[in-house]
């Protein structure tokens, strides 16, 4: 089972897989029913579609496991050679069946095999329950950046957590969001491949101990508390049509057999299951806010648990035995995916420093040239702290290693800014206010060869705020990658139609060489090709429209602009914002101000999960949804206004979504979202943005061109104006008329059945509060969406602006992303 090269076997039968499954219809149908009679043990006859879908799963793991098995062979073959290690504490993977075919090209093979068997593969395919391992855009951008990796061949392993309970379901009741158990493994997890045997063990807790070595070097020992052991779990990530197949390897936590043989003995049986369970529970859920993490001590536990796990299972079992540990930097560079996984970093320490008894300056040479820190975040409050007494309490020689790491930090910036015990304090990895606590971004920040932001003007504001001090210091450790999205699922998979059009047009090979796509830049003026452009999103509307029925019981109206608002439900995305313009469209309906015949019909699609404990998000969500009862039902707006409002929205859901969208709300409040990649994903398949200048909203418009994307709002510079000169959002409800007419609709209780304190506190927040000054931007989000109509009108200049948005949006190849990364921060070699 080792990946790693130990003794290399002799025979050539024992290297690689013995038999290569056939590519053949035959072959397939033969390889299938094996899967079911002998691992599901039911004949086709009886069997079940769950039955059915699991022995698919496996058929076609097999045709990747020979893939991945050669894979590692060559690798091995190559070594020595400088590997990436991606850790993150979220994949938000999707549905693996599909991508799997397609990336080995068996699509059409496993289509004709399963209707041989008298099976519709769709009906397979919907049994897939996706793997939601992650909450938002940070764990899809790390499914999507291992995807690119296997695509360009880089040696790459990545490292995780295998959540038992992924991103809650969302349900509704009554309007209101009421969370669901993602028990995504309960009808098995085919694609992970377990490997029980290789046990790693994970220790937590006790206590340090001053010792003399034989040296006579006084030296500091961890006596651990307790501990747990760590299963992996292998995951196959196909690259596209080159035959890689790389690791996805999640980490499950399991009682150590001494922690509870001990209880056993003592003859406390129940104590000692209790044991067990205790530890499970690490593993067990993934804790679901977005952008905001909790300070939750088994949060940290987690943290630690998939740190430790992938660094020793990087030194022990893919690194060839005996190796040096000096040269590291050679080998290895871990890449930190934002700072959940940064406790990797005095881990990498105590391991050098304490296991292998290496100098301290050695070690932190070493360790320092060992990480890469990608930030994610430009809130404050989203900036991860954890409290030393809970850091000393459960890592307390971790907590020693950061405190040694800090003192010598401090000292050299004294030496650079002698006299600046201000700046200093800043600086400082340990906070001494509101409590004692490890600022994880700093620890990062100092421990990393390179540091960078995810977008253009999210790394732009980290060096000059959030991060200013440190880029004063070091300005070249400073880099900006911005973030991509991998054609192969958000093209290819979810667009057929498209992707047929693009094909015909300019040729194969763009799934891979994304900037491609200019080539279509000519066929924007072309009236046939537009034509075509226009039937693709019809027939994605059609697909929608089927899928919501199906799914939820929505009627979509049709021949409607369709304009989405798909992401997590935060206030500084501002989904109130967007309910704003909706309540206008609405009262200037009703109010009969406006002609019904005169304004574009339009559909508004909204999908967003609020963290289970943020209230204003979950309110929020129950407006939402009383708006869309009430707009929906009421005749005076009938075919002009739908508002839907799907719950659970997930990856599945975005790849028929998606596709079928005219406008991407992209309408942050700037200088707030890092970058978003719904954005791209929207661009790329044919949407024009309505955005504010923030994150990757800003290169897509460099990119499309000013004249193909709806801006509007203040830039972050004003923003940080107005928020010095003092923000009053009541002004702006006193000075705008339209803004007035909307709140106080709202307010009335005309969406709530009457009732205004279901909206008091929400209206009461906007008035008074407004942290994201929606109400600032109302008049030019406004201004903005009637340009939007004007332009809808006109379906000929509307196609060609779309098409020049597919066009012009190669760029957010998740492709060009890792390149970027391997050019500028990795410095590794491809090899595919
Ligand atoms: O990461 C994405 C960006 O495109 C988004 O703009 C950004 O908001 C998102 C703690 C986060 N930042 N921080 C998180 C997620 C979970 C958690 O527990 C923070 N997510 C982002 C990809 O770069």
């Amino acid at each position: 089972h080792e990946t790693g090269p130990t003794s290399e076997p002799t025979s050539p039968l024992a290297r690689g897989p013995v038999i290569s499954p056939p590519h053949t219809v035959e072959g397939f149908v033969k390889a299938f029913l094996h899967e079911l009679n002998f691992g599901q043990g039911v004949p086709l006859a009886t069997s079940s579609q769950t039955d059915q879908y699991l022995a698919l799963a496996r058929t076609v793991r097999s045709y990747l496991m020979a893939r991945w098995l050669e894979t590692a062979r060559k690798r091995r073959a190559s070594q020595p050679q400088k590997m990436v290690g991606y850790l993150s504490a979220e994949y938000l993977l999707g549905r693996q069946l599909d991508n799997a075919l397609s990336a080995t090209e068996l699509r059409e093979v496993a289509t004709d095999a399963m209707k041989a068997c008298g099976i519709d593969i769709e009906d397979l395919r919907a049994q897939e329950v996706e793997p939601g391992l992650g909450n938002g855009g940070l764990g899809r951008l790390a499914a999507c950046f291992i995807d690119s990796l296997a695509t360009l061949g880089a040696p790459s392993i990545a490292y995780g957590i295998r959540y038992e309970f992924g991103i809650f379901r969302q349900t509704f009741v009554d309007g209101r969001q009421v969370e669901q158990p993602d028990a995504w493994l309960s009808s098995g997890d085919p694609w992970g491949v377990p490997h029980p045997e290789l046990e790693v063990p994970v220790n937590f807790g006790g206590h340090t101990e001053r010792y003399v070595g034989e040296d006579g070097r006084e030296r500091s020992r961890w006596v651990p508390g307790w501990g747990v052991i760590g299963l992996r779990y292998n995951y196959m990530v196909p690259g596209y049509h080159n035959g890689v197949v790389n690791t996805l390897r999640l980490w499950r936590a399991r009682a150590t057999n001494a922690f509870d043989l001990h209880i056993f003995n003592a003859g406390d049986y129940a104590e000692a299951v209790r044991a067990q369970t205790f530890a499970e529970n690490i593993s067990k859920v993934l804790y679901p806010e977005d952008s905001t993490p909790q300070g939750k001590e088994l949060r940290l536990q987690q943290q630690y648990f998939f740190v430790a796990c992938s660094i020793k299972d990087f030194l022990t079992h893919t690194m060839p035995k005996g190796f040096d540990v000096r040269e590291l930097p050679e080998r290895i560079i871990f890449q930190l995916n934002d700072t959940h996984p940064v406790i990797a970093i005095p881990e990498l320490m105590r391991i050098l420093v304490d296991e292998h008894d290496l100098e301290w300056d050695q070690a932190w040479g070493i360790t320092k040239q060992c990480f890469a820190y990608t930030c994610h975040t430009l809130l404050p409050e989203a900036l991860e702290v954890w409290p030393v007494s809970l850091m000393e309490r459960l890592l307390p020689r971790h907590m020693e290693i950061i405190y040694r790491i800090n003192e010598e930090f401090l000292d050299d910036l004294r030496e650079a800014y002698p006299g600046d015990e201000l700046r200093v304090r800043r600086m400082s990895i340990i906070a001494d206010h509101p409590e004692r606590s490890v600022r994880m971004a700093h620890l990062a920040t100092v421990g990393s060869v390179k540091v960078n932001g995810v977008a253009a003007l999210h790394s732009q504001l980290l060096k000059d705020k959030v991060l200013n001090d440190f880029s004063e210091l070091w300005p070249d450790r400073f880099t900006n990658v911005t973030n991509g999205v991998t054609p192969r699922r958000f093209i290819r998979q979810s667009n057929p139609a498209l992707t047929g059009l693009i094909t015909e047009t300019i040729g194969k090979g763009w799934v891979s060489d994304l900037d491609r796509l200019a080539e279509l830049q000519a066929y924007s003026d072309d009236p046939e090709f537009r034509e075509k452009f226009r039937a693709v999103k019809a027939a994605n509307k059609e697909r929608i429209t089927d899928v919501l029925a199906k799914r939820d019981g929505i009627q979509l109206p049709q021949g409607h602009m369709l304009d989405v608002m798909v992401k997590r439900l935060h206030e500084y995305k501002r989904q109130s914002l967007k309910m704003l313009h909706i309540v206008t469209l609405y009262d200037r309906l009703i109010s009969g101000e406006v002609d019904p015949a005169s304004v574009t019909p339009r559909t508004v699609v909204f999908g967003a999960k609020a963290a289970p404990g943020y209230h204003m998000a979950k309110e929020t969500i129950f407006l939402i949804n009383s708006i869309a009862k009430t707009v929906n039902a009421d005749p005076r707006v009938q075919g002009r206004l739908f508002v839907a409002f799907p719950p659970n929205y997930n990856v599945t859901l975005a790849e028929k979504l998606i596709p079928a969208a005219d406008l991407s709300e992209q309408i942050s409040l700037a200088g707030k979202e890092a970058s978003g990649t719904g954005n791209m994903k929207f661009a790329l398949n044919g949407a024009l943005t309505i955005g504010t200048d923030d994150g990757a909203n800003v290169e897509i418009r460099e990119l499309v061109g000013d004249e193909n994307f709806f801006l509007f709002g203040m830039d972050e510079p004003a923003v940080a104006e107005l928020q010095a000169r003092g923000y009053r959002p009541g002004d702006y409800y006193e000075s705008d008329a339209n803004l007035k007419r909307a709140i106080d609709l709202i307010a009335s209780g005309h969406f709530t059945d009457g009732n205004r304190d279901a909206v008091s506190a929400f209206v009461g927040d906007l008035l008074s509060n407004d942290r994201f000054l929606a109400l600032a931007d109302y008049a030019s989000y406004l201004e903005a969406q009637d340009r939007v109509e004007a332009a809808y009108a006109d379906q000929e200049e509307w196609s060609r602006k779309a098409i020049l948005n597919v066009a012009r949006t190669g760029f957010f190849s998740s492709d060009r992303s890792m390149r970027d990364y391997i050019d500028r921060i990795w410095h590794i070699k491809t090899n595919a």
